[in-house]
């Protein structure tokens, strides 16, 4: 199976899938173009359980993040290599990130 070459999203996707995003503390990055966000969990095994369930989902998209982790906290950073720069993928991921996370953090 041959994936699908992500095209980037255009001016009027951006207008109807970003401000969402960026409303749930999502931000586009300064420098190049992608989104970001950081997630506080109670504790390293909240972290990690969130980061496999992300994982296994991105492996599902075969879509990656980027991200760091410290005990408790997870940066992730997403966007598209296909496209070099943001893409409905990250979108999705984002959303699925946030749904998830929903779980933990209450
Ligand atoms: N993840 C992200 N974030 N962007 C991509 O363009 C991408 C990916 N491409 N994961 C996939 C894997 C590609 O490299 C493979 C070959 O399908």
């Amino acid at each position: 199976v041959v994936a699908k070459k992500m095209t980037a999203l255009d001016a009027g996707a951006r207008a109807t899938e970003l401000p969402p995003l960026t409303a749930a503390g999502w931000a586009v990055v300064s420098d190049r173009d992608a989104i970001k966000k950081n997630f506080n969990f109670a504790n390293f095994n909240e972290a990690w359980s969130w980061m496999t369930a992300v994982a296994l989902a991105a492996e599902k998209l075969d879509h990656h993040p980027e991200w760091f982790n410290v005990y408790n906290k997870v940066e992730v950073t997403w966007s598209t290599h296909d496209c070099n720069g943001l893409s409905l993928k990250d979108v999705k991921m984002a959303k699925f990130c946030d749904e998830v996370a929903a779980k933990y953090l209450k």
